[in-house]
């Protein structure tokens, strides 16, 4: 499907049905609606109905600035082509976790994809008690397939550098730069925190060992061009349902370190076991336990059969190589659970808790939970350390 090239625009409910309308998705004649269900930080979402057939898709334009501050913060437009090419690449290795692209514009930094509204956003879902039985499986196998084949152990040292050119996103990696490894460990204008937390805040801003892990974690973020992320893997980038699991949103992918995106993941479903209790808290604990395991006996069994490099069966560079990303995952884990808790962009999974003492103690510990898997994330051997790390944090 093409679309016809505008300058750019920003679309209307009218102006997104004319464009479904030119793409021949929909029979002639059609009655169209549209309606604009973005409830992200930087994008207009438009889902296109018939209101015959019930048939949709979607249309997802990035704003030139991030509608999570406004006008005053100018944001790349070019941020729609990453996003659309890392569907598309990923979609190669796990087409079935990812929604199909039906269309681009880059002029009008479009994206026209499949239609997943019979899916929930997982973070949502999780809030209300859905336990996704299948989550941890899909985001293992996601995890495992995106990072490997995208990698230095599955690719020609020639197709992996043109990959990691044609995802260069700086101004996306300076937002994470800022908001994940920086302004939170420092009196930053960014930070948004209820005055409750302010003692256990600047305890965090006085913490010179602390601040040095972070410092080590956001090098190997600068510099580690492992694979290509999605960037941005927190459960609101994942729509699920109790059979399916699609990725979306990778608008932040490029070249970074592997444990990133396991990392986000992993901290989101940390701050779901920290706020939840009984029979939710303990699924929530086995997806934690699931992710990592599905992740690595799959990226183990890829390196195996499919694995590339005059070190592939060299004894001990396998299990090197996972622990790294093992110990990279559970700190930038660390870093995703202090941000969401004291930076700019907060989750639901925390902000929503109405309870305002309840509220404040679960952010406590949310503080003390990351701030102890960063600093250590190298003494954790295994995810059961890592498991009983939280659980022990919430007594
Ligand atoms: C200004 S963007 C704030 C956050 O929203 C995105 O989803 C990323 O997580 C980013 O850090
Ligand atoms: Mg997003």
């Amino acid at each position: 499907m093409t679309t016809t090239i505008q300058s750019y625009k920003a679309l209307t409910d009218e102006s997104a049905i004319e464009l479904a309308k030119s793409l021949e998705f929909f029979p002639q004649g059609a009655k169209l609606e549209s309606r604009e269900i973005g409830d992200g930080n930087l994008n207009y979402v438009f889902r296109i109905t018939d209101s015959e057939s019930g048939k949709g898709l979607i249309i997802k334009q990035a704003l030139p600035y991030a509608k999570v501050v406004g006008e005053s913060w100018p944001l790349t437009l070019k941020r729609a082509t990453i996003e659309a090419n890392a569907l598309r690449k990923h979609g190669e290795f796990v087409p079935e976790l990812v929604p199909s692209v039906y269309a681009t514009n880059e002029e009008l930094a479009i994206t026209v994809m499949e239609d997943l509204s019979h899916l929930t956003i997982a973070r949502e879902g999780l809030i209300n008690g859905e336990a996704y039985p299948n989550l941890s499986k899909h985001i293992g196998e996601y995890l495992a397939k995106t990072l490997f084949h995208t990698s230095d152990f599955a690719l020609h040292p020639f197709e992996k550098k043109r990959l990691a050119a044609e995802f260069s996103n700086p101004e996306l990696c300076k937002i994470t730069e800022d908001l994940i490894f920086t302004d939170p460990f420092f009196n930053h204008e960014t930070n948004d925190f209820e005055p409750e937390l302010q003692e256990a805040v600047e305890a965090i801003w006085k913490n010179g060992p602390l601040k040095l892990e972070a410092a080590k974690l956001k090098k190997s973020f600068l510099t580690e061009a492992e694979a290509l992320l999605h960037g941005d893997l927190h459960t609101g980038s994942i729509f699920a349902s109790e059979a399916e699991t699609k990725v979306i949103d990778p608008e932040f992918a490029f070249y970074g370190p592997a444990g990133f995106d396991i990392g986000l993941f992993l901290g989101n479903l940390i701050v779901q076991a920290i706020t939840r209790e009984g029979e939710k808290q303990e699924a929530v604990i086995r997806h934690i336990d699931n992710t990592w395991k599905v992740f690595s006996s799959t990226y183990l069994l890829l390196w195996e059969e499919q694995g590339v490099g005059a070190f592939k069966d060299t004894e001990g560079y396998k299990e090197f190589i996972l622990e790294k990303i093992f110990q990279d995952t559970i700190g930038f884990a660390g870093c995703e659970l202090i941000r969401r808790t004291i930076g700019l962009a907060h989750v639901k999974d925390l902000d929503g808790i109405e309870d305002p003492e309840r509220r404040i103690r679960l952010k406590k510990q949310v503080l003390q939970t990351g701030e102890a898997l960063i600093v250590k994330r190298k003494e954790l051997p295994s995810i059961g350390a890592v498991i009983a790390l939280v659980e022990e944090q919430k007594r």
